[in-house]
This record gives structure tokens, C-alpha cells and sequence, in this order.
């Protein structure tokens, strides 16, 4: 990037970014939750629209010179409606948190009870983590996965349903790697009389490529983040089909949990959705999950333990402590000091705090972006075994350093090739 004018008056700030983007050219990008921005998207995120307030909605807003800001947010509803097949598209919401707090405001009052997945088992903080809003003024059942397979106990679900008769049942998750059955979440919730939301935040674009089932026609609401395998700015988006709640989630996304929306970030959720609907994302999405086993099948072959045995979509957690004796904490560093960024994360039943861990959550979206492929894929399997099998081995940290820089230098973050 050219920050030209911010060297010359704020060599503070620019350090920082300037170091931002050197991070990002010289390391191996393998957070689940993240991905690279085309030029494109950078640019719209940069537009003087961030200048407007625009409280309100296309047509109906309380600022004059909304023009501008009403043809750019029409273009970003009806995209991403086409995208996922929806009606419905609220794309004010500044986070996927947003998204998922004015969905939890149209329908349930505090106190009420809902269901959702514990983040101890892969579920996210809004959906019921005591120290959330979702946990702090709701009531929380929380559902998990089974010990057996580590995959998602439907028949806990449907027993929990029944007991606790929740208003609203969440199914979506930061850390699962496999497929979410929503016609089974849709057929517990319909018994017991619950709404069903899905937070598809981490597997969206896997939907919109359908690679993944859309959980649309299940459930009442849909919420996501824009910045993942979506590969948007960062934001939240909210569709839905469900036209007894359109106007009740304008209401509570604006003026419910937000005043002015981010009109540069809309620009830039347009911009992307754009780029969704062009017919190498769905090349770019199979690669991402096909790039994710290869990595997966690489560290299994090399005796590390996947959660659950592997993956379906785009991550996987690596069990790092049984195998490696390596707890979350410190394979996260061991892996940053040779160049390879990932996160530490909790394992189901994990033995460990959760700041410490006893795995990593490894993704393919970023590097899949940057343009890696299945023989990448394996060397970087091949790399993270060297580190965690050797953690003391400075001879092997310096070797897969050197060879992490060359690919990097081989792979070059060209934003303008997106
Ligand atoms: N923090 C995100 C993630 O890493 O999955 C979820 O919002």
C-alpha cells in the first residue's frame, strides 16, 4: 500500500501500518477467521463516504445528501440477496456481533431463553458466553459436541430443547470443522417452538459458492461477518426470508443497537459481494476447502491429532498437547517465530485453560487468496510438523524460516490480481 501523505505527516502512524503490511507479505496467513482483500475492496473502504452520516435506510433517511449513500447501500442489498438466495439484506450491522445482538433484540426480551453452542466446543461469544451481552442478559443453554467424535450432538440438542423450551436456538460456530446439519436444527426448533438462527460467519462463503448448505430456507434469521471466507471488508450482514421480521431487524440493527452506518464499509461490502457473484469465487472456494484437507491430511500423516478426525470446510483444529506434548499457547509462538500465523485455541474438553489451549486453529482461506495450492498446502503441513516435532531444534526453526521466506518471496500479496 502507498501511504504517501501519512509518511510525510505522521511518521508514527505510518510506522504502524507500514509494519502491517510487512507482516502481511512476510508471513504465512493461517488464521481461520481471516483473508485478504482485493485492491478493490481497499479502495471503496477508502472512499470519502466514510465522511457521510446516513442514519436510517435507502429513502428514508434523517440526513440530507443521502443520494450518494442510498445508491451504494441498494447495490450492497441486492447482491447480497442474489448471493443467498434471500428477500431480505440488512447490511448496516458493524460487526457480526451487531448482526447477532439486533437478531437476539427482534426476538427475545431480556431474560428469555435461548440455546447456542459453548465456545468451550467451538461456539462463538455471542452466542452465550457469560461475559458477552448474549450470556449477561439472556438465559443460556448451552449445547456441545459429543466426546466420542467431536462432532455436534444433535440428540443433546433436541434433549435440551425439549427440557428448556428456548425462544430462539443458535447454530453456528467459530471453531467446527464440519457440516452443519440445518434441517436438523430446523426440525428441533420447529418442535419445540423455537426460532432458528444461523451465524454462518465463518463458512458464508462456502455458502454463497454452495459448497456448503445454505441455511437460508431454514432459518428464520442468518446472520455472518463479511471478512472471512467471504473475503469483505469487515462488517456483519444480516439476510433472511422470513418477512414477518423484515422490518422488525431494520429496526433493531438501526436505531436498536447502532446510529449511523459506515457508509465506506458498505461501499466496500458491495464491492465484494460483487466479487462473489463472479465465477472464479466459486473456483476460489473449492480451492479453499480442497487446500484445507490437503493441509489436514498432511498433519495427520505426520501424527498430529485434527479434532474430529478432519475437515469439511475450510479449518481444523489441531489437537497439539496429546500428541506433541506442545500445549496451544506455546505452538501458536513456536509457529509465529518461523513465520507461520496462527491461533491458539481450545480443543473440546480441553485439559488446559483457555489461555493456554491445547491445540491451534489452522484455516485456508488467506493463503488460498495468496495463491497457494495443494503442493504449498503440504509443504506448510510439512513445516508446522518439523516445528512442533522438533520445538527446541534451532537448526530446524532456522531451516523452515529460511524456506518460508523464499515462498513468500515467491508468492508476492498482489492484491490487484484478485
Ligand atoms: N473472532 C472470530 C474468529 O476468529 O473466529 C469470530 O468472531
Amino acid at each position: 500500500m502507498s501511504y504517501s501523505i501519512i509518511e510525510k505527516n505522521d511518521p508514527q502512524v505510518f510506522k504502524a501500518l507500514k509494519a502491517e503490511d510487512e507482516r502481511e507479505e512476510n508471513y504465512l496467513e493461517l488464521i481461520a477467521s481471516e483473508n485478504m482483500v482485493s485492491q478493490a475492496v481497499l479502495e471503496a473502504y477508502t472512499a470519502t463516504l466514510t465522511n457521510k452520516y446516513a442514519e436510517g435506510y435507502p429513502g428514508k433517511r434523517y440526513y440530507g445528501g443521502c443520494e450518494p449513500s442510498d445508491m451504494i447501500e441498494n447495490i450492497a442489498i441486492e447482491r447480497a440477496n442474489k448471493i443467498f438466495g434471500t428477500q431480505y439484506a440488512n447490511v448496516q450491522p458493524h460487526s457480526g456481533a451487531q448482526a447477532n445482538m439486533a437478531v437476539f433484540l427482534a426476538c427475545l426480551k431480556p431474560g428469555d431463553t435461548f440455546m447456542g453452542m459453548d465456545l468451550a466446543h467451538g461456539g462463538h461469544l455471542t452466542h452465550g458466553s457469560k461475559v458477552n451481552f448474549s450470556g449477561l442478559y439472556f438465559n443460556v443453554v448451552s449445547y456441545g459436541v459429543k466426546e466420542s467424535d467431536c462432532q455436534i450432538d444433535y440428540d443433546g440438542i433436541a434433549k435440551k430443547a425439549k427440557e428448556h423450551k428456548p425462544k430462539l436456538i443458535v447454530a453456528g460456530a467459530s471453531a467446527y470443522p464440519r457440516t452443519i446439519d440445518f434441517s436438523k436444527f430446523a426440525e428441533i426448533a420447529k418442535e419445540n417452538g423455537a426460532y432458528l438462527m444461523v451465524d454462518m460467519a465463518h463458512i458464508a462463503g462456502l455458502v454463497a459458492a454452495k459448497l456448503h448448505p445454505s441455511p437460508v430456507e431454514y432459518a428464520e434469521f442468518v446472520t455472518t461477518t463479511t471478512h472471512k471466507t467471504l473475503r469483505g471488508p469487515r462488517g456483519g450482514l444480516i439476510v433472511s426470508n422470513d418477512e414477518n421480521f423484515f422490518k422488525k431487524l431494520n429496526s433493531r440493527v438501526f436505531p436498536g443497537v447502532q446510529g449511523g452506518p459506515l457508509m465506506h464499509v458498505i461501499a466496500a461490502k458491495a464491492v465484494a459481494f460483487g466479487e462473489a457473484l463472479k465465477d472464479d469465487f466459486v473456483e476460489y472456494q473449492k480451492r479453499v476447502v480442497r487446500n484445507a484437507k490437503v493441509l489436514s491430511d498432511t498433519l495427520l500423516s505426520r501424527g498430529l491429532k485434527i479434532v474430529s478426525g478432519g475437515t469439511d470446510n475450510h479449518l481444523m483444529l489441531v489437537d497439539t498437547f496429546s500428541t506433541k506434548k506442545v500445549t496451544g499457547k506455546d505452538a501458536q509462538e513456536l509457529l509465529e517465530s518461523v513465520g507461520l500465523t496462527t491461533n491458539k485455541n481450545a480443543i473440546p474438553f480441553d485439559p488446559n485453560p483457555p489461555m493456554v489451549a491445547s491445540g491451534i486453529r489452522l484455516g485456508s482461506p488467506a493463503l488460498t487468496t495468496r495463491g497457494f495450492n495443494e503442493e504449498e498446502f503440504k509443504k506448510v503441513g510439512g513445516w508446522i510438523a518439523d516445528v512442533l516435532e522438533n520445538p527446541s531444534d534451532e537448526n530446524t526453526a532456522s531451516r523452515v524460516k529460511n524456506e518460508i521466506s523464499e515462498i513468500c518471496l515467491k508468492f508476492p500479496l498482489d492484491r490487484f490480481r484478485l
